[in-house]
C-alpha cells in the first residue's frame, strides 16, 4: 500500500493484498515486507505470529470534534419529534450547548474527556486522528481546546493532527453581526500559528451559520497566513460549499451530503479530497447520504469519518461507519479500506507518513479477528481489533472473558 499520493477513481478499487505477509519493525519503522517464508532468515528479538488474520494499516480518522465538555442526550428526544438540526442550533441548543459546557469546563477534565475518547479510538484501530476546536467560540476557549489537543498528542500514543473552528457557529451576543464575529476569530489566526496550535483551518459553511462569500473571505485570510484549509461542506443545504473547497485548493471538503452535480465534477477534477460522514445522516435519521459512489465514478478521492462530536454523530466507532459506507454509500470493501486509510491519510496532512504500511513509513499497524478486508464492513457493528500497534508498540489487546 506504498501510495505516492490520495487514491481517486477507479484506482480506489485496486487493493494490494499479500497472503502469507511478514513484517518487519524496528523501533517506530517498518524496515522490511516480504513472505513468512524469506521472514523466518531474519534475527528478530521478537515475533508475533498473526495466525492468518487480516493485517491493515492503522485506521486514520480525518475528522472529528474530539474535545468538548458535556453531552447532548437530552436532544435525542427533540429529534425523534423532528425537531431539525438546525432549529435546535437556532434556539441556543445544538453546537451552542456544547459551547457553553466547554467553556465551564475546566482545561483538566477536558484532557482527561479527550483521552477517555482516545483511549476508545485506539481500541478500534485508530491511530491517527484530526481534531477540531470549535467549542469556544471566544479567544479563551478556542485556545483552551487547541491546548487540550496537543497535549493530548503529547500524553497519548494517537497522533492529533489540529484544526481551528472558531467559525462553527455564531454566539448569541453577535447573532446579528457574524462578520465581526468572523474578525475576532481571525484575530487569533496569528497567535495560533505562532503557538503551533493547528495546521488546518475549518468553518461551517451551512444556512444560518456562515454563507459562502462570508467563507471565502475568512478563509482566504487563513490561507494567507500559512494554514491548510477545510470547509463542512454542504452538510443540510446545498449553498456550495464543495465548489468553494475546490475553489480555495481546500485539502478537504468534508460532509458533502448534498452537493450538486456541479460540485461532484468539480471535486472530480480537483486535488481537494471529499470527507464523507455517513455516520452523521444516519444519527439526524436524514435521506440524503453524500452521493460518494458517483464522486469516486467521476473520479474523486474519497475518505471516510465519524464526525465524533456530541450531537451529529456519537461514535468513536469507525468500523461501524464503514459498514455504514458499504450499506449506505454502495461503496465496494476496496473502497472503503482506501477510503479510512491512506486517502484519510493525504486528506489530514499525514499522506506521507500514516495510512499504508510501506518500509520507512511509521509501524501503525492493526491486527484483526477476521479472516480477509471484506469482512469488517460485513460483521457490523462490533468491535473486530485483535492488536493494535502504534509507532512499533502494542498499544491495545484484546482480552479474552474472564
Ligand atoms: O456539535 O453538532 N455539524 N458541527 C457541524 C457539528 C455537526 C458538531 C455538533
Ligand atoms: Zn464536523
Amino acid at each position: 500500500m506504498d501510495k505516492k499520493g490520495p487514491v481517486k477513481g477507479a484506482d480506489m478499487s485496486e487493493l494490494t493484498v499479500w497472503q502469507n505477509a511478514a513484517i518487519g519493525i524496528k523501533g517506530d519503522t517498518v524496515v522490511w515486507l516480504g513472505s513468512t517464508e524469506e521472514a523466518t532468515i531474519l534475527e528478530a528479538n521478537q515475533v508475533m505470529d498473526a495466525k492468518g488474520r487480516l493485517v491493515t494499516p492503522g485506521l486514520v480518522e480525518p475528522h472529528t470534534h474530539l474535545v468538548f465538555g458535556g453531552s447532548r442526550e437530552k436532544e435525542m428526544a427533540l429529534k425523534q419529534q423532528g425537531v431539525p438540526y438546525l432549529e435546535i442550533l437556532k434556539q441556543g441548543g445544538g453546537i451552542l450547548s456544547t459551547v457553553k459546557a466547554t467553556q465551564e469546563t475546566p482545561f483538566e477534565d477536558l484532557l482527561e474527556k479527550a483521552l477517555f475518547h482516545l483511549d476508545r479510538m485506539a481500541s478500534y484501530g485508530i491511530t491517527t486522528v484530526e481534531a477540531k476546536s470549535g467549542y469556544g467560540l471566544d479567544r479563551e476557549t478556542e485556545l483552551k481546546q487547541l491546548k487540550v489537543a496537543k497535549e493530548a498528542n503529547e500524553k497519548h500514543p494517537i497522533d492529533i493532527v489540529s484544526t481551528f473552528l472558531g467559525a462553527h457557529a455564531i454566539p448569541a451576543h453577535f447573532k446579528d453581526n457574524p462578520e465581526a464575529f468572523l474578525q475576532e476569530m481571525s484575530d487569533l489566526l496569528d497567535e495560533i500559528k505562532q503557538e503551533n496550535l493547528a495546521e488546518f483551518v475549518d468553518i461551517f459553511t451551512e444556512t444560518g451559520v456562515f454563507t459562502v462569500p462570508q467563507s471565502r473571505r475568512y478563509l482566504m485570510k487563513a490561507k494567507e497566513k500559512g494554514f491548510g484549509l477545510k470547509i463542512h461542506a454542504d452538510e443540510i443545504d446545498p449553498l456550495g460549499g464543495t465548489e468553494l473547497a475546490v475553489e480555495l485548493g481546500a485539502i478537504s471538503g468534508d460532509h458533502l451530503a448534498v452537493t450538486s452535480d456541479e460540485g461532484i465534477q468539480r471535486l472530480a477534477n480537483s486535488n481537494t479530497i471529499g470527507v464523507i460522514l455517513p455516520g452523521t445522516s444516519f444519527y439526524l435519521g436524514k435521506d440524503d447520504y453524500a452521493r460518494a459512489r458517483e464522486m469516486i465514478d467521476a473520479g474523486a478521492a474519497i475518505a471516510i469519518s465519524t464526525d465524533f462530536n456530541p450531537g451529529s454523530s456519537v461514535t468513536e466507532n469507525l468500523q461501524l461507519i464503514m459498514s455504514i459506507a458499504a450499506l449506505k454509500l454502495k461503496l465496494s470493501p476496496e473502497e472503503i479500506w482506501h477510503a479510512v486509510t491512506v486517502n484519510a491519510a493525504y486528506a489530514i496532512g499525514r499522506g506521507k507518513v500514516a495510512g499504508s504500511i510501506a518500509v520507512g513509513r511509521k509501524a501503525d499497524i492493526v491486527v484483526w479477528d477476521a479472516p480477509n478486508y471484506l469482512y469488517i464492513p460485513y460483521h457490523y457493528g462490533v468491535n473486530h481489533t485483535n492488536t493494535v500497534i502504534k509507532n512499533g508498540k502494542v498499544i491495545y489487546e484484546r482480552q479474552g472473558i474472564r
